[in-house]
Protein backbone atom coordinates (compact mmCIF):
# COMPACT_ATOMS: atom_id res chain seq x y z
CA UNK A 1 0.00 0.00 0.00
CA UNK A 2 1.04 3.95 -0.88
CA UNK A 3 1.32 6.26 1.45
CA UNK A 4 0.00 8.64 -0.91
CA UNK A 5 2.12 11.53 0.90
CA UNK A 6 1.47 14.54 -0.78
CA UNK A 7 -2.08 16.47 0.00
CA UNK A 8 -3.78 19.43 -1.10
CA UNK A 9 -4.97 20.13 2.46
CA UNK A 10 -8.20 20.30 1.53
CA UNK A 11 -11.39 18.06 1.99
CA UNK A 12 -14.52 17.50 0.30
CA UNK A 13 -16.73 17.94 3.40
CA UNK A 14 -19.96 16.83 1.77
CA UNK A 15 -21.89 16.33 -1.40
CA UNK A 16 -25.12 16.38 -2.46
CA UNK A 17 -27.48 15.57 -5.49
CA UNK A 18 -30.99 16.78 -7.09
CA UNK A 19 -32.83 16.04 -9.88
CA UNK A 20 -35.89 16.58 -11.22
CA UNK A 21 -38.58 14.02 -10.64
CA UNK A 22 -39.59 13.50 -13.57
CA UNK A 23 -38.78 10.34 -15.44
CA UNK A 24 -38.96 9.39 -19.49
CA UNK A 25 -37.53 5.55 -20.18
CA UNK A 26 -35.74 4.36 -23.00
CA UNK A 27 -39.53 2.63 -24.28
CA UNK A 28 -41.23 6.00 -24.06
CA UNK A 29 -38.25 8.16 -25.43
CA UNK A 30 -38.62 5.25 -28.75
CA UNK A 31 -42.11 5.79 -29.33
CA UNK A 32 -41.98 9.23 -29.52
CA UNK A 33 -39.11 9.60 -31.85
CA UNK A 34 -40.31 7.05 -33.89
CA UNK A 35 -43.73 8.40 -34.51
CA UNK A 36 -41.87 11.29 -35.51
CA UNK A 37 -39.53 8.91 -37.77
CA UNK A 38 -42.75 7.53 -39.30
CA UNK A 39 -44.43 10.82 -39.85
CA UNK A 40 -41.19 11.98 -41.90
CA UNK A 41 -40.91 8.93 -44.37
CA UNK A 42 -44.47 9.56 -44.81
CA UNK A 43 -44.27 12.98 -45.89
CA UNK A 44 -41.34 12.28 -48.07
CA UNK A 45 -42.17 8.87 -49.45
CA UNK A 46 -41.58 9.97 -52.88
CA UNK A 47 -38.21 11.04 -52.43
CA UNK A 48 -37.12 7.74 -51.02
CA UNK A 49 -39.07 5.97 -53.93
CA UNK A 50 -36.94 7.75 -56.05
CA UNK A 51 -33.87 7.00 -54.11
CA UNK A 52 -33.01 10.56 -53.71
CA UNK A 53 -33.81 10.57 -50.21
CA UNK A 54 -32.44 8.06 -47.70
CA UNK A 55 -35.47 6.97 -45.06
CA UNK A 56 -34.96 7.56 -41.54
CA UNK A 57 -34.59 4.39 -39.01
CA UNK A 58 -36.20 3.79 -36.04
CA UNK A 59 -34.87 3.50 -32.71
CA UNK A 60 -34.60 0.60 -29.98
CA UNK A 61 -34.97 0.65 -26.65
CA UNK A 62 -32.60 -2.48 -26.98
CA UNK A 63 -30.12 -0.56 -28.68
CA UNK A 64 -30.07 1.53 -26.05
CA UNK A 65 -29.35 -0.29 -23.25
CA UNK A 66 -27.13 -2.39 -25.25
CA UNK A 67 -25.06 0.44 -26.55
CA UNK A 68 -24.64 2.87 -23.03
CA UNK A 69 -26.23 0.87 -20.03
CA UNK A 70 -28.91 3.88 -20.17
CA UNK A 71 -32.61 3.05 -19.07
CA UNK A 72 -34.08 6.14 -18.68
CA UNK A 73 -33.34 9.64 -17.63
CA UNK A 74 -34.66 12.48 -15.31
CA UNK A 75 -35.98 15.46 -17.49
CA UNK A 76 -37.29 19.03 -16.41
CA UNK A 77 -40.41 18.26 -19.31
CA UNK A 78 -41.39 15.23 -20.82
CA UNK A 79 -44.17 16.95 -22.18
CA UNK A 80 -41.58 18.73 -25.21
CA UNK A 81 -39.55 16.05 -25.18
CA UNK A 82 -42.17 13.24 -26.06
CA UNK A 83 -44.40 15.27 -28.48
CA UNK A 84 -43.35 14.17 -31.69
CA UNK A 85 -44.55 17.52 -33.23
CA UNK A 86 -41.93 19.78 -31.00
CA UNK A 87 -39.18 16.97 -29.49
CA UNK A 88 -37.58 20.35 -27.21
CA UNK A 89 -38.63 20.27 -23.92
CA UNK A 90 -41.09 22.97 -22.49
CA UNK A 91 -39.10 25.43 -19.97
CA UNK A 92 -40.63 28.67 -19.43
CA UNK A 93 -38.60 31.60 -19.83
CA UNK A 94 -38.42 33.28 -16.15
CA UNK A 95 -38.63 37.16 -15.29
CA UNK A 96 -35.32 38.68 -13.73
CA UNK A 97 -36.51 38.91 -10.42
CA UNK A 98 -37.06 35.22 -9.75
CA UNK A 99 -34.34 32.85 -9.38
CA UNK A 100 -32.93 31.29 -13.06
CA UNK A 101 -33.70 27.77 -13.07
CA UNK A 102 -29.99 26.19 -13.21
CA UNK A 103 -29.53 28.77 -10.18
CA UNK A 104 -32.51 26.99 -8.39
CA UNK A 105 -31.03 23.39 -9.51
CA UNK A 106 -27.61 24.50 -7.95
CA UNK A 107 -29.36 25.87 -4.66
CA UNK A 108 -30.96 22.76 -4.33
CA UNK A 109 -27.77 20.35 -4.64
CA UNK A 110 -25.79 22.97 -2.33
CA UNK A 111 -28.50 22.90 0.33
CA UNK A 112 -27.94 19.47 0.32
CA UNK A 113 -24.35 19.24 0.26
CA UNK A 114 -23.94 21.51 3.01
CA UNK A 115 -26.25 19.63 5.45
CA UNK A 116 -23.94 16.53 4.62
CA UNK A 117 -20.93 19.01 5.65
CA UNK A 118 -22.48 20.51 8.47
CA UNK A 119 -22.67 23.84 6.94
CA UNK A 120 -25.01 26.96 6.78
CA UNK A 121 -25.31 28.83 3.51
CA UNK A 122 -23.94 32.01 5.59
CA UNK A 123 -21.01 29.82 6.16
CA UNK A 124 -20.03 29.67 2.22
CA UNK A 125 -17.41 31.92 0.96
CA UNK A 126 -16.84 31.06 -2.65
CA UNK A 127 -18.71 29.64 -5.37
CA UNK A 128 -17.85 27.96 -8.18
CA UNK A 129 -20.58 27.32 -10.50
CA UNK A 130 -19.84 24.98 -13.51
CA UNK A 131 -21.54 22.90 -16.37
CA UNK A 132 -21.47 22.21 -20.00
CA UNK A 133 -24.00 24.63 -21.13
CA UNK A 134 -24.90 27.61 -19.21
CA UNK A 135 -28.22 29.14 -19.39
CA UNK A 136 -26.37 32.76 -19.91
CA UNK A 137 -23.71 35.00 -19.58
CA UNK A 138 -24.13 37.34 -17.05
CA UNK A 139 -25.15 38.12 -14.60
CA UNK A 140 -23.07 35.16 -13.45
CA UNK A 141 -25.23 31.83 -12.33
CA UNK A 142 -22.89 31.48 -9.19
CA UNK A 143 -23.38 34.99 -7.86
CA UNK A 144 -26.86 34.19 -8.08
CA UNK A 145 -26.34 30.87 -5.75
CA UNK A 146 -24.22 32.70 -3.81
CA UNK A 147 -26.95 35.44 -2.97
CA UNK A 148 -29.41 32.25 -2.87
CA UNK A 149 -27.53 30.61 0.22
CA UNK A 150 -26.79 33.70 2.01
CA UNK A 151 -22.87 33.28 1.69
CA UNK A 152 -20.57 36.11 1.07
CA UNK A 153 -17.66 36.23 -0.95
CA UNK A 154 -16.89 35.47 -4.67
CA UNK A 155 -18.47 33.40 -7.03
CA UNK A 156 -17.92 32.35 -10.99
CA UNK A 157 -19.14 30.26 -14.02
CA UNK A 158 -16.95 28.33 -16.05
CA UNK A 159 -17.82 26.09 -18.59
CA UNK A 160 -15.37 22.86 -19.35
CA UNK A 161 -17.64 20.12 -21.09
CA UNK A 162 -17.95 16.86 -19.72
CA UNK A 163 -14.55 17.77 -17.04
CA UNK A 164 -17.20 21.35 -15.69
CA UNK A 165 -17.52 19.90 -12.21
CA UNK A 166 -13.66 17.94 -11.46
CA UNK A 167 -12.14 21.41 -12.89
CA UNK A 168 -14.54 23.06 -10.57
CA UNK A 169 -13.85 20.70 -7.42
CA UNK A 170 -10.20 21.62 -8.04
CA UNK A 171 -10.39 25.24 -8.73
CA UNK A 172 -12.78 25.12 -5.08
CA UNK A 173 -9.56 23.05 -3.90
CA UNK A 174 -7.19 25.51 -4.66
CA UNK A 175 -9.10 28.81 -3.34
CA UNK A 176 -9.23 27.08 0.36
CA UNK A 177 -5.83 25.95 -0.32
CA UNK A 178 -4.18 29.53 -1.21
CA UNK A 179 -6.65 30.40 1.87
CA UNK A 180 -8.79 31.85 -0.55
CA UNK A 181 -11.75 30.48 0.94
CA UNK A 182 -12.92 28.64 3.85
CA UNK A 183 -16.40 26.90 3.06
CA UNK A 184 -16.19 26.55 -1.21
CA UNK A 185 -19.05 25.16 -3.22
CA UNK A 186 -18.85 23.63 -6.24
CA UNK A 187 -21.88 23.20 -7.91
CA UNK A 188 -22.85 21.70 -11.11
CA UNK A 189 -26.21 22.31 -12.39
CA UNK A 190 -26.71 20.09 -15.58
CA UNK A 191 -29.98 20.80 -17.61
CA UNK A 192 -28.52 18.75 -20.54
CA UNK A 193 -31.92 18.15 -21.91
CA UNK A 194 -32.27 21.58 -23.73
CA UNK A 195 -29.10 21.08 -25.95
CA UNK A 196 -29.78 17.76 -27.24
CA UNK A 197 -31.02 17.26 -30.78
CA UNK A 198 -34.16 15.16 -29.79
CA UNK A 199 -34.17 13.85 -33.76
CA UNK A 200 -31.20 12.78 -33.49
CA UNK A 201 -30.99 9.03 -33.68
CA UNK A 202 -27.40 8.86 -32.29
CA UNK A 203 -27.52 11.01 -29.49
CA UNK A 204 -31.67 11.48 -28.83
CA UNK A 205 -31.31 8.65 -25.66
CA UNK A 206 -27.71 10.17 -24.17
CA UNK A 207 -28.55 12.70 -21.47
CA UNK A 208 -30.58 13.24 -18.57
CA UNK A 209 -30.58 16.35 -16.03
CA UNK A 210 -29.50 16.60 -12.69
CA UNK A 211 -27.37 18.67 -10.46
CA UNK A 212 -24.25 17.96 -7.69
CA UNK A 213 -22.66 19.94 -5.30
CA UNK A 214 -19.36 19.80 -3.14
CA UNK A 215 -18.09 21.43 -0.18
CA UNK A 216 -14.31 21.62 0.04
CA UNK A 217 -12.85 23.12 3.07
CA UNK A 218 -9.76 22.74 5.22
CA UNK A 219 -8.56 19.53 5.83
CA UNK A 220 -7.93 20.40 9.79
CA UNK A 221 -11.13 21.51 9.73
CA UNK A 222 -12.94 18.62 8.17
CA UNK A 223 -15.24 16.89 9.24
CA UNK A 224 -14.23 12.78 10.13
CA UNK A 225 -15.63 10.80 7.00
CA UNK A 226 -14.61 13.90 5.11
CA UNK A 227 -12.50 13.12 1.96
CA UNK A 228 -8.86 14.55 2.16
CA UNK A 229 -8.29 15.91 -1.31
CA UNK A 230 -4.95 14.77 -1.96
CA UNK A 231 -3.46 15.43 -5.39
CA UNK A 232 -5.56 16.74 -8.79
CA UNK A 233 -4.56 16.28 -12.40
CA UNK A 234 -6.05 18.02 -15.59
CA UNK A 235 -5.09 18.03 -19.02
CA UNK A 236 -6.57 19.68 -22.64
CA UNK A 237 -6.11 18.55 -25.87
CA UNK A 238 -7.98 20.19 -29.07
CA UNK A 239 -10.19 17.64 -30.33
CA UNK A 240 -13.70 18.36 -32.44
CA UNK A 241 -15.21 15.18 -31.83
CA UNK A 242 -18.26 16.16 -29.80
CA UNK A 243 -19.06 19.51 -30.15
CA UNK A 244 -21.85 22.49 -29.52
CA UNK A 245 -21.78 25.22 -31.73
CA UNK A 246 -24.54 27.12 -30.08
CA UNK A 247 -23.98 30.59 -28.51
CA UNK A 248 -24.63 34.62 -28.64
CA UNK A 249 -23.36 34.82 -32.74
CA UNK A 250 -25.69 32.18 -34.00
CA UNK A 251 -28.02 35.05 -35.00
CA UNK A 252 -25.46 37.11 -36.87
CA UNK A 253 -26.09 34.16 -39.93
CA UNK A 254 -29.60 33.87 -40.11
CA UNK A 255 -29.16 31.49 -42.68
CA UNK A 256 -27.65 29.02 -40.55
CA UNK A 257 -28.76 29.80 -36.53
CA UNK A 258 -31.27 26.93 -36.40
CA UNK A 259 -28.92 24.09 -37.74
CA UNK A 260 -27.97 21.50 -36.25
CA UNK A 261 -24.78 22.23 -34.93
CA UNK A 262 -26.26 24.95 -32.80
CA UNK A 263 -27.02 21.51 -30.25
CA UNK A 264 -25.07 18.66 -29.38
CA UNK A 265 -23.23 16.46 -31.67
CA UNK A 266 -20.32 13.98 -31.78
CA UNK A 267 -18.68 11.53 -33.40
CA UNK A 268 -19.60 8.77 -31.06
CA UNK A 269 -17.57 6.01 -32.56
CA UNK A 270 -14.38 8.20 -32.46
CA UNK A 271 -15.04 9.48 -29.07
CA UNK A 272 -15.26 6.10 -27.88
CA UNK A 273 -12.41 4.74 -29.54
CA UNK A 274 -10.23 7.68 -28.61
CA UNK A 275 -11.18 8.31 -24.39
CA UNK A 276 -10.59 4.44 -23.59
CA UNK A 277 -6.71 4.86 -23.96
CA UNK A 278 -6.21 8.36 -23.49
CA UNK A 279 -8.62 8.56 -19.59
CA UNK A 280 -6.47 4.83 -19.00
CA UNK A 281 -3.13 6.52 -19.74
CA UNK A 282 -4.17 10.20 -17.72
CA UNK A 283 -4.92 8.01 -14.44
CA UNK A 284 -2.63 6.15 -14.73
CA UNK A 285 -0.51 9.40 -14.79
CA UNK A 286 -1.76 10.97 -12.00
CA UNK A 287 -1.50 7.48 -10.11
CA UNK A 288 1.93 6.22 -10.96
CA UNK A 289 2.66 10.49 -9.99
CA UNK A 290 1.28 10.15 -6.63
CA UNK A 291 3.01 6.79 -6.01
CA UNK A 292 0.16 5.00 -5.65
CA UNK A 293 -0.82 1.06 -7.95
CA UNK A 294 -4.40 1.23 -9.54
CA UNK A 295 -4.90 -1.73 -7.42
CA UNK A 296 -4.74 0.30 -4.11
CA UNK A 297 -7.21 2.25 -5.41
CA UNK A 298 -10.61 1.24 -3.81
CA UNK A 299 -13.01 3.34 -5.73
CA UNK A 300 -12.83 5.04 -9.29
CA UNK A 301 -15.62 7.74 -9.63
CA UNK A 302 -15.81 7.66 -13.70
CA UNK A 303 -17.65 10.28 -15.90
CA UNK A 304 -20.48 8.13 -17.12
CA UNK A 305 -21.27 8.59 -20.57
CA UNK A 306 -21.33 4.57 -21.26
CA UNK A 307 -21.50 1.52 -18.91
CA UNK A 308 -18.90 -0.47 -21.76
CA UNK A 309 -16.56 2.40 -22.16
CA UNK A 310 -16.20 2.86 -18.08
CA UNK A 311 -15.49 -1.08 -18.03
CA UNK A 312 -12.89 -0.48 -20.53
CA UNK A 313 -10.71 2.01 -18.41
CA UNK A 314 -11.25 0.34 -15.26
CA UNK A 315 -10.21 -2.79 -17.24
CA UNK A 316 -7.28 -1.28 -18.49
CA UNK A 317 -6.25 0.37 -15.36
CA UNK A 318 -6.61 -2.88 -12.55
CA UNK A 319 -5.66 -5.63 -15.23
CA UNK A 320 -8.97 -7.47 -14.57
CA UNK A 321 -12.72 -6.41 -14.93
CA UNK A 322 -13.63 -4.04 -12.15
CA UNK A 323 -16.26 -4.96 -9.67
CA UNK A 324 -19.58 -3.20 -9.68
CA UNK A 325 -18.43 -1.31 -6.34
CA UNK A 326 -14.80 -0.68 -7.56
CA UNK A 327 -16.31 1.58 -10.62
CA UNK A 328 -19.86 1.84 -9.67
CA UNK A 329 -22.05 3.24 -12.84
CA UNK A 330 -25.54 5.46 -12.23
CA UNK A 331 -25.94 5.00 -15.93
CA UNK A 332 -29.74 3.09 -15.52
CA UNK A 333 -30.87 5.79 -13.43
CA UNK A 334 -29.76 9.07 -14.12
CA UNK A 335 -27.95 8.55 -18.00
CA UNK A 336 -25.30 10.90 -18.73
CA UNK A 337 -25.61 13.79 -17.27
CA UNK A 338 -22.86 15.60 -18.74
CA UNK A 339 -19.95 16.94 -16.50
CA UNK A 340 -22.32 15.98 -13.19
CA UNK A 341 -21.59 11.98 -13.83
CA UNK A 342 -18.50 11.54 -11.68
CA UNK A 343 -19.42 13.79 -8.81
CA UNK A 344 -22.72 11.79 -8.26
CA UNK A 345 -21.08 8.33 -8.66
CA UNK A 346 -19.40 9.89 -5.97
CA UNK A 347 -21.84 10.98 -3.66
CA UNK A 348 -23.56 7.94 -3.86
CA UNK A 349 -21.15 5.54 -3.38
CA UNK A 350 -18.68 6.91 -0.87
CA UNK A 351 -20.70 6.46 2.14
CA UNK A 352 -19.31 2.94 2.75
CA UNK A 353 -15.30 2.80 2.54
CA UNK A 354 -13.39 2.68 5.43
CA UNK A 355 -11.20 5.32 6.87
CA UNK A 356 -7.51 5.44 5.08
CA UNK A 357 -9.14 3.99 2.00
CA UNK A 358 -8.56 5.91 -1.77
CA UNK A 359 -10.33 6.82 -4.13
CA UNK A 360 -10.47 8.67 -7.89
CA UNK A 361 -13.23 10.67 -9.67
CA UNK A 362 -12.49 11.28 -12.96
CA UNK A 363 -13.99 13.09 -15.67
CA UNK A 364 -13.53 13.09 -20.06
CA UNK A 365 -14.90 15.52 -21.87
CA UNK A 366 -15.57 17.48 -25.34
CA UNK A 367 -12.64 19.65 -25.88
CA UNK A 368 -11.02 17.15 -25.29
CA UNK A 369 -10.84 18.09 -21.43
CA UNK A 370 -9.90 15.38 -18.89
CA UNK A 371 -9.66 16.07 -14.98
CA UNK A 372 -9.24 14.07 -11.74
CA UNK A 373 -8.78 14.25 -8.35
CA UNK A 374 -7.24 11.49 -5.89
CA UNK A 375 -9.30 11.40 -2.59
CA UNK A 376 -8.35 9.38 1.05
CA UNK A 377 -11.25 8.79 3.31
CA UNK A 378 -10.67 10.37 6.64
N1 LIG B 1 -31.49 2.70 -32.12
C1 LIG B 1 -31.25 1.57 -32.84
N2 LIG B 1 -30.11 1.38 -33.54
C2 LIG B 1 -29.22 2.38 -33.54
C3 LIG B 1 -29.43 3.60 -32.84
C4 LIG B 1 -30.62 3.73 -32.12
N3 LIG B 1 -30.89 4.83 -31.40
N4 LIG B 1 -28.35 4.40 -33.03
C5 LIG B 1 -27.50 3.73 -33.82
N5 LIG B 1 -28.03 2.51 -34.14
C6 LIG B 1 -27.45 1.46 -34.98
C7 LIG B 1 -26.65 2.05 -36.13
O1 LIG B 1 -27.48 2.33 -37.22
C8 LIG B 1 -25.67 0.95 -36.40
O2 LIG B 1 -26.28 -0.04 -37.17
P1 LIG B 1 -25.66 -0.49 -38.58
O3 LIG B 1 -24.32 -1.06 -38.22
O4 LIG B 1 -26.63 -1.48 -39.08
O5 LIG B 1 -25.57 0.76 -39.38
C9 LIG B 1 -25.39 0.34 -35.04
O6 LIG B 1 -26.51 0.69 -34.23
C10 LIG B 1 -24.11 0.87 -34.40
O7 LIG B 1 -24.12 2.31 -34.47
P2 LIG B 1 -23.00 3.19 -33.82
O8 LIG B 1 -21.68 2.66 -34.28
O9 LIG B 1 -23.29 4.64 -34.06
O10 LIG B 1 -23.29 2.90 -32.29
P3 LIG B 1 -22.26 2.66 -31.14
O11 LIG B 1 -22.20 1.23 -30.83
O12 LIG B 1 -20.99 3.39 -31.38
O13 LIG B 1 -22.99 3.35 -29.92
C11 LIG B 1 -22.70 5.38 -28.67
C12 LIG B 1 -23.28 4.73 -29.92
C13 LIG B 1 -23.42 4.75 -27.47
C14 LIG B 1 -22.98 6.89 -28.66
C15 LIG B 1 -21.20 5.10 -28.61
O14 LIG B 1 -20.58 5.49 -29.80
C16 LIG B 1 -20.52 5.78 -27.48
O15 LIG B 1 -20.79 5.57 -26.33
N6 LIG B 1 -19.54 6.61 -27.75
C17 LIG B 1 -18.77 7.27 -26.73
C18 LIG B 1 -19.13 8.71 -26.66
C19 LIG B 1 -20.20 9.00 -25.68
O16 LIG B 1 -20.57 8.27 -24.79
N7 LIG B 1 -20.75 10.20 -25.82
C20 LIG B 1 -21.69 10.63 -24.90
C21 LIG B 1 -21.71 12.10 -24.70
S1 LIG B 1 -20.17 12.90 -24.69
C22 LIG B 1 -19.48 12.70 -23.16
O17 LIG B 1 -20.13 12.41 -22.21
C23 LIG B 1 -18.01 12.78 -23.06
C24 LIG B 1 -17.46 11.49 -23.54
C25 LIG B 1 -16.00 11.39 -23.47
C26 LIG B 1 -15.23 12.50 -24.13
C27 LIG B 1 -13.82 12.11 -24.35
C28 LIG B 1 -12.87 13.21 -24.48
C29 LIG B 1 -11.44 12.77 -24.14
Amino acid sequence: MSTAGSTTGTAITGSGVWHPETVISNAELCEAFNVWVRRENAAHAAEIAAGTREPLRESTPEFIEKASGIKQRYVADRSGILDPERMIPNIPDRPDDQLAIQAEWAVHAARRALTQAGREGKDVDYVVLAASNLQRLYPALAIEVLDALGGAGSALDMALGCSSATMAITLASEAVQLGKARCAVAVTPELTTGFINWRDRDSHFIFGDAAVALVVEPVASARPGSYEVLSTRSMARFSSNIRNNGGFLNRCDPARQFDADKLFYQQGRRVFKDVVPLAARFIGEHLAAAGVAATDVARFWLHQANSNMNDLIAQRLLGRRPTALEAPLILEEFANTASAGSAIAFSKYSDDLPAGALGLMASFGAGCSLGSLLLRRR
